[in-house]
Order: structure tokens, then sequence, then C-alpha cells
């Protein structure tokens, strides 16, 4: 994460969650129903973490709508680029969808989230209040069709004041295809306004994740001082599922894309574009990562420029395979954590989301916290898990970011093939 003066971000966010977990552990073992530490939580702790997530939700509307507007333009430019976005737009919704779905596999499965005593999570659900269940409440039962027709917004200003994300999502992709059709001076204005937008939430969110390190000793310490210990054994199944999954997509669905898409040595792949994963791990940033990934997408790879510089520059911000795979993890960890029961439909639902939520993430680190944040509340669960998620936020930023450049390349190699007809980048039998 950025260096803000002094220690790391990152660093500064394991501190924080160093400290608010050995405080809040402290609290529970010796003044567990102390009346100071209801006020502390009530008029200290509590309100810094709400405060945190309340600026994360401020820009999730902003941000999801200029990303994807952009991202729709970008994909759809005249002539050869626009069969290349084509591709690349079904390689992002394709392989995206395996990763989010490798993740939500993972966490039915284990189950990292559940565990917890009904008396503790009682006692968590009502300190985070009515603030998940009154969104989910404003939602009426919805069935299956009824689902995809709320898909499409009556009155998409209504959609985002109600935080209904997917509906402001569906309206950003019909706004950039017609965006895309409707070439005038006024479409190049509004895209160059939401290019401005995009902009400015990107700076927001690199003010804003300044203050995660205090947003993680408050969150931590409240749902510490109230769990106790046992809250780090789920912590650890939680970072143990996501790293699990993410070394599936990693591992075996790369490499299997290589060799059946693009019909590349995945050895040759992977010896190749270490320089950028590399580069990828140690910064959690693909946009960061993207003037390495585009060196060795054409010097080490092969694959030509003008289809190295498209796939790759709008990978960057749109193909997040680990962060959509992160986010569908945490969302169901979090329902596990607070007992809340999501059907099969609401699990589609999340996946629709997630996979719309990498391309609308921003790629910095912490780009995808007000996408988690917004879904969260949208299906009732307390976001103040998220001060859970952002203790660890660390090494599973690096992780999913690592995934998120390796697999802009991989497309790269496979949309490479599709347009040249052979295998550019380390051949299989070269
Ligand atoms: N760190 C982001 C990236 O640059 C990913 C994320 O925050 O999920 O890809």
């Amino acid at each position: 994460m950025t260096q803000s003066g002094g220690l790391p971000l990152h660093t500064k966010m394991l501190l924080g969650f160093v400290l608010g977990v050995t405080a809040g552990i402290l609290a529970n073992l010796f003044a567990a129903d102390a009346g100071w530490l209801d006020v502390v939580t009530t008029y200290v702790t509590d309100p810094i973490g709400q405060l945190f997530l309340r600026l994360l939700f401020m820009l999730v509307i902003p941000l999801v709508f200029s990303a994807l507007v952009l991202g729709v333009v970008e994909i759809g430019e005249p002539g050869s680029l626009g069969r290349i976005g084509l591709k690349t737009l079904l390689w992002v919704a394709l392989v995206t969808t395996i990763a989010v779905t490798i993740g939500l596999i993972a966490v039915n499965v284990l189950q990292p989230g559940s565990g917890l005593d009904e008396a503790a999570r009682d006692a968590l659900l009502a300190q985070a209040g009515d603030r998940g269940s009154e969104i989910a409440a404003s939602r009426e039962a919805v069935t299956g069709m009824q689902l995809l027709l709320n898909l499409v917004p009556r009155n998409p200003v209504a959609a985002a004041s109600n935080g209904d994300l997917i509906a402001v999502m569906v309206f950003a992709l019909f706004v950039g295809v017609a965006a895309t059709v409707v070439r005038s001076e006024g479409t190049r204005t509004f895209v160059g306004t939401c290019q401005g937008i995009y902009d400015i939430c990107l700076k927001l969110i690199g003010w804003i994740i300044q203050l995660a390190p205090y947003a993680v000793a408050a969150l931590l310490f409240t749902i510490t001082a109230r769990l106790g210990v046992d809250v780090l054994w789920q912590l650890a199944r939680f970072v143990g599922t996501v790293l699990l999954a993410l070394g599936i997509h990693f591992f075996v669905v790369f490499p299997i894309l290589l060799w059946v898409a693009g019909r590349a040595s995945p050895l040759r792949f992977f010896r190749a574009a270490q320089p950028a994963i590399l580069t990828a791990f140690s910064t959690s940033s693909s946009s960061a990562s993207l003037t390495t990934t585009l060196k060795v997408s054409e010097e080490s790879l092969g694959v030509p420029r003008h289809i190295g510089r498209f796939v790759c520059t709008l990978g960057a911000t749109a193909n997040m395979n680990g962060t959509a795979l992160f986010e569908g993890v945490t969302v169901l960890f979090l329902a596990q954590f607070y007992g809340v029961e999501l059907a099969l439909s609401q699990q589609v639902m999340i996946l629709g989301l997630c996979v719309m939520g990498g391309i609308g993430a921003a790629g910095v680190p912490g780009g995808s916290l007000p996408v988690i944040a917004m879904i969260l509340a949208m299906f009732g669960i307390p976001p103040e898990g998220i001060g859970l998620i952002l203790g660890v936020d660390r090494l599973l930023d690096m992780c999913r970011t690592t995934v998120n450049v390796t697999g802009d390349m991989v497309g790269a190699v496979v949309i490479a093939r599709s347009e040249v007809g052979k295998t550019v980048a380390a051949p299989a039998d070269g």
C-alpha cells in the first residue's frame, strides 16, 4: 500500500490489527462486563469504525458507475480493437466467473465463518445494530423472476440512493454501450467526465485508506472485546480459504486455460512472466505493476504490442479475477460469521455482483473494499465485519493482486493466439 510518511500503510494496518486485537482480548478477559467497556465501544471505537465504513460507502456508486462506463467504452473501440475488445470482455466474464465460483464453493465447503456460539453472535449483531438488516429489510423478499427484473432499475437515481448496486451496474453497462455507439461531441465530453469521476474516486480511496489502520484497531477492538480470542481462529480459517481458492485458480485454472485455449506451455509462461508476478506480489497494485506487465507481455511472452497493450491495460482495471474471488469469499465468510442465511438465489446474485465488482473495483491497494462494504449491506450482513478482513489484508492483497495481473497476461496470450492464429507466446512445442 502507498507510503504515507514513515511506515508503509500495510504495516500500519498490521499494527492497528495487533493493537486492536490485543486490547480487545485483554478487555474481554478482564472487563467483559465492565460498564466502561460499553461506553468505550459505543462512543469511541464503534463511531471510528462507522466513519470509515461510511467513507467507503460514499465512493461506491460514483466509482462503480464511472469504472463500468469507461470499461465498456474502452472495449467498444471501432475496428480490430473492437473485435479484440469483445474477446477481452468475454475472457473477463468467463475467467472471473470461474474465479468467483471457486471461491464460493471453497467458502461453502470449508465454512470458515461458522462455529461462533449464539450468545457471542447475538452480542455482535446487537452491537452492529440494525444497520445491515435495515438495508436488507428494505428489499422486498424477491423470487427468481423478480430477481432478474430487479436487475433493470425503473429509476437509476433511486437505485443509486437505495444502494442497489447491481441495478446501478446494469444501468452503467447500458450507458457505456450507448456512449460507444453514439460518437458525438456530447458523448465524448460525457466519457471524459466519467474519466474525471473515476480519477477523483481513486484519489479519494487513496486518502480514505490512510484511515484504515485506525479503523482496523477500532473495529477489531470492538469485535474481540466481545468475542475474545476465538475470533482469531475464525480469521485464520478465512485466510486459509482465500489462499486455497486463489491457489486453485492460479495453479490449476490458469495452466489449463494456457494449454487448452492458448496452446502455450504453462511452465514457459510462468518462467517468462516472473518479473510481472513478483512486481504484483510486492506492490499489491495492478496499476503499479502495469509497466512491467506490458514489458513482459511484449518482450518475454511475445504477444503483439497492440494486443498486449489493450488487454493488459484494460485488464489492470477491469479483469481482476483475484479480487472478484476475494469479494465472494469475504461476503459469504461474514454471512457465516454473523449467522446470516443466504439462499442459493442470493448466492447467485452475489456471484454476479462479484464478477461485475471485479470490473468496478479500482486497481489500487484496497480498491475492492468499497464494493465489498456495499454488497454486505445489500444482504443484511453488518459491514463492520470488514474490520476483521482489513487486519489481514496485507497478505491477501498481495496474493489477489498477483492473480489479477497473471490473469491479464494469460488473457493476452490466449487472445493473441486467437488473433494471430498460432501460439505466439511460450509455445508448447517451441
Ligand atoms: N490491490 C488491488 C489490485 O491492485 C486488488 C484489490 O484491492 O482487491 O489489483
